[in-house]
């Protein structure tokens, strides 16, 4: 038991403006929704934890932080008992889904994984070492991540167009690489795709081979092929792309194209939690794993997976959503501390033009951010920003991630294109 209690516990919904982003379910809302969670302490300690703030995951994470005051933060066990007993009694449903992609059966790792992380904030201050240093040490000074590149709009329907401009076509994707390698100097690349038909994103990566010959490249559709199309596709851009992330949906599927695939295959869609790594290890479903703190109950769970992925020979990398600041000082502690992580990291800051901590301490320095030796997360929050994005929420309307609802008002035919290519 330490001498520190858990005072008060503050969970704030924050919506911040996004651009129209274009996936296999859809496009991105005009505001992307994030949680902040705040764990103060009776000796006056603060922790910050980032989450998804989509409404049912919310009302969880109010549950859960009415009980947590008068808890230890140190007693991260005690924590978990508490989230699974919440939900229990709980009347949201038992999995969890977010943006139609991501399904879980259970909300218990979402849910305690940025309690969790406040907790190692205050753990951190308290002792006066970085989070990184709470799960085992940096092996690394700094955390490369890769330019996340996606076709897109020129803005919202009935909006002006924004800075980013529109990019539909191989050319359009290839300026849309420059504007990402020459502003925050990314050393590799990934394009989301599932947007097109699978020939035309091919020639999006050749171009983008053609115009960055020694760039790592990567092709994430989301699971928009069948299984022939994905290994016609691995294929065609072996010795192109560093690895083909999900391109067919399932663990059974994917195992199919992996055993003709000449590329390795990566996921964040079949392998989401424990569960799925005993049988995608068996059948050899995917040679690398995309960890994701918010998703896989915390940074310690996380580090558990790497871990596991370095006992089976799997690679690992790391999965991003529409974040702020505090989500993404919590990734660079873990890819820090996570010596298999070796893969340049997912990330969507570019994105996004607004931020809840003060700047300066996540700069992109040649596509890297340096990790914070400071104590705890080594994030202050700006208060100011916080407020304008919890006002931005409650003025939006946006209560869930829905891409393909939003899509559908703007082409009312539209289906999702999971496997249909
Ligand atoms: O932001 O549209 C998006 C992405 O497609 C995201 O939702 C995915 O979860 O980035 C993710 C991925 O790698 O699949
Ligand atoms: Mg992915």
């Amino acid at each position: 038991m330490s001498s520190a209690k858990i005072s008060r516990v503050v969970v704030t919904p924050l919506a911040f403006a996004d651009p129209p982003l274009l996936n296999v379910v859809g496009v991105h809302q005009p505001w992307a929704l994030r949680a902040v969670v705040e764990v103060h302490t009776d000796d006056g300690v603060l922790g910050l934890g980032e989450t998804y703030g989509d409404e049912t995951h919310l009302a969880r994470l109010e549950a859960v932080a009415a009980r947590m005051p008068g808890t230890d933060p140190y007693d991260l066990n005690g924590l978990r008992r508490l989230v699974a007993e919440v939900l229990a009694t709980g009347d949201g449903g038992a999995g969890a889904s977010f943006g139609g992609m991501l399904d879980v059966d259970s909300a218990s790792d979402t849910v305690f994984s940025p309690f969790e992380v406040a907790c190692l904030d205050i753990q951190g201050h308290r002792a006066g070492v970085p989070v990184s240093d709470l799960l085992g040490g940096a092996v690394r000074d700094e955390v490369p991540f890769s330019g996340y590149l996606f076709y897109k709009w020129a803005g919202h329907p009935g909006a002006p167009d924004d800075e980013w401009g529109e990019a539909l076509t191989p050319d359009q994707v290839v300026a849309q690489a420059r504007r990402l390698v020459d502003g925050w100097g990314f050393g590799s690349l990934k394009l989301k795709g599932g947007v097109f038909p699978p020939d035309e994103e091919c020639a999006a990566i050749e171009a983008l081979r053609e115009a960055f010959p020694d760039m790592p490249l990567r092709l994430d559709p989301n699971g928009a092929w069948t299984v022939p199309t994905s290994i016609e596709v691995a294929r065609r851009l072996d010795g192109v792309l560093e690895y083909l992330e999900d391109p067919t949906p399932g663990i059974e599927g994917m195992a199919a194209v992996a055993a003709q695939s000449p590329l390795p295959l990566a996921t964040n869609m079949c392998v989401i939690a424990m569960e799925h790594l005993p049988p995608a290890i068996a059948q050899d479903a995917v040679q690398v794993v995309l960890s994701d703190h918010h998703l896989w109950g915390g940074l310690r769970r996380s580090a558990l997976l790497g871990g596991i992925a370095d006992t089976w020979g799997l690679g690992l990398s790391m999965h991003s959503n529409s974040h702020l600041g505090v989500s993404l000082a919590a990734m660079v502690h873990l890819a820090a501390a996570t010596p298999n992580l070796t893969y340049a990291c997912d990330t969507h800051y570019p994105w996004k033009t607004q931020d809840v901590v003060e700047p300066g301490v996540l700069d992109f320095v040649d596509g890297s951010v340096k990790v914070p030796t400071t104590p705890g997360l080594g994030v202050t929050l700006d208060r100011d920003a916080l407020g304008l994005l919890h006002e931005q929420y409650l003025e939006c309307g946006v209560r869930r991630r829905e891409d393909t609802v939003y899509m559908r008002s703007i082409e009312p035919g539209f289906s999702p294109r999971t496997a249909s290519w």
